[in-house]
Formats: C-alpha cells, sequence, structure tokens
C-alpha cells in the first residue's frame, strides 16, 4: 500500500524527518510518501498559517487521488483541513492530533499535550472537543518553543519539551503524554524511554491508523457530508482549484 504523509508546513528537514520516523513504524509493504506542499507558511503556529497551509494541503491530495495512494496522513498538530481532504480523497485521511488522542485513550486515563506555542493551545483544545477526547484531555501545555526551533541543531528544545512532559505528570495528573507538534516525531522514544508512560507521536500513530484503516478497506464514505466536492468555479489565485463540471 501507499500512504502520503504531508507535512503542511514547507520545511522539507522537518517532512524528512516526518517521512524517516514513518517508515520505522510502517510494515514492510508500506511505501511512505512523505511530502510539503509546493506553497504556504514555513511553519505553523497561528489560525492565519493554518488557514494558508490549507491550499497546498489539497494540491497534495488532488495529486495523491492522481498518483492512487491508499491513504493519507496530515502531519501537523491543528489537523488542518482534514474535513476539505476527506472530501477530495478516496481512501482514509487521518489528522496527527485525531490519531494520537484516540490511542491515548487506549492505553491511559489521561493524558497531557505538550505543544510549541502557547497560542496554539487553543487548537489543541478546541480537536479535544470535537473529537470527543475532552474527559481523557487532562492539560494542554507549552514550552513557547516556536516550530522551528526543533529544527536547529544546537538548540535546547529537546530539554524544555522534557522539562513541560515531567511537570504534565507531576502536576496534571495525566498518565500519558501527546506530543503535540509533528517536529517531536525523533523525540518519541527518548521521552518515553526517560519517562516511563506511553507517549504518543501522531505520526507514527497516525501512520499505523491508516495502514489498519486501508486493510481492512475502509476509505472515507462519500455519502452525504465528505462526498466529493460539488463542481465550481473559482476565480483569482485560486483559479486552479476549480472543480470542472
Ligand atoms: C505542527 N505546526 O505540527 C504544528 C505544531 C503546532 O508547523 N507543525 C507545524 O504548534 O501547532
Amino acid at each position: 500500500m501507499r500512504i502520503k504523509i504531508i507535512n503542511p508546513n514547507t520545511t522539507w528537514s522537518m517532512t524528512e524527518k516526518i517521512g524517516a520516523c514513518a517508515r520505522a513504524v510502517a510494515h514492510s509493504g508500506t511505501e511512505i510518501v512523505a511530502v510539503s506542499p509546493a506553497m504556504g507558511p514555513v511553519s505553523i503556529e497561528s489560525h492565519y498559517d493554518e488557514a494558508l497551509a490549507v491550499p497546498g494541503l489539497l494540491q497534495e491530495i488532488a495529486a495523491g487521488e492522481r498518483e492512487g495512494i491508499d491513504g493519507y496522513v496530515i502531519a501537523c498538530f491543528g489537523d488542518p483541513g482534514l474535513k476539505a481532504a476527506r472530501e477530495l480523497a478516496r481512501g482514509p485521511v487521518v489528522g496527527i492530533a485525531e490519531a494520537a488522542m484516540h490511542l491515548a485513550s487506549m492505553v491511559a486515563s489521561r493524558f497531557s499535550v505538550v505543544t510549541t506555542l502557547g497560542r496554539t493551545m487553543g487548537q489543541a483544545w478546541h480537536l479535544a472537543e470535537i473529537y470527543g477526547m475532552e474527559r481523557f484531555c487532562a492539560n494542554v501545555r507549552a514550552c513557547e518553543l516556536p516550530v522551528l526551533e526543533l529544527e536547529e541543531p544546537g538548540s535546547n528544545a529537546r530539554e524544555r519539551i522534557v522539562d513541560e512532559c515531567r511537570r504534565s505528570l507531576e502536576e496534571d495528573g495525566s498518565d500519558c503524554i501527546v506530543l503535540g507538534c509533528a517536529g517531536m516525531t525523533d523525540l518519541c522514544e527518548h521521552i518515553g524511554g526517560l519517562l516511563g508512560v506511553p507517549v504518543i507521536d501522531g505520526v507514527a500513530a497516525g501512520t499505523k491508523l491508516i495502514e489498519s484503516l486501508v486493510t481492512l478497506k475502509l476509505q472515507t464514505s462519500k455519502r452525504g457530508e465528505l462526498a466529493h466536492p460539488l463542481p465550481k468555479t473559482m476565480k483569482g489565485a485560486l483559479e486552479g482549484f476549480t472543480l470542472p463540471r
């Protein structure tokens, strides 16, 4: 099977890291295609960034449909464009926040999300609410870490994330950590080994969930809300997104 993992930001070093972590858990028969869109923000740290990441993301979904991709992971903790991606895709699409929160709810009683900038915490809480995970989500914490600092050699990002994870276990009543950024994917094993609790990376979680859904031949339902979008003319800079009749 072929799974496309889309890092909706345009920082390819993060995309390569995401692809490597997905390949590390994927079945030998699964091909992982890891991409960033050709256009969009270099990192996603606000609603503005998230909105501007979606057109490029949808271009990658449309390309995947032409390429015969079996399923998709949206590798950004805000799960941007998830429903729109599901309308375009035949196969299943998951977001890494959705995947990580669901798996956390199966191995622990309460999880804390540890993310980057404080201003993105609201989106994590919003996703917990719409995914029905509020009763499992003890807290959402931020390290006040710019996303791209995760890509800087020699930054103290890892230590700051570990410290915040420790505080969440001590103060939130959590018994599990959800990493709140795709850029943290390579820290999962290290932090889990240090803290002795389940630490869930949405990239790995999403990859295995899509593998399972595809194996079970479960595709996105095309009856009603997630049916293919209606034919629509798009004008101006979005003209290329027109859906012909
Ligand atoms: C992510 N931003 O996973 C989110 C993290 C965040 O560029 N990739 C990003 O803080 O929302």
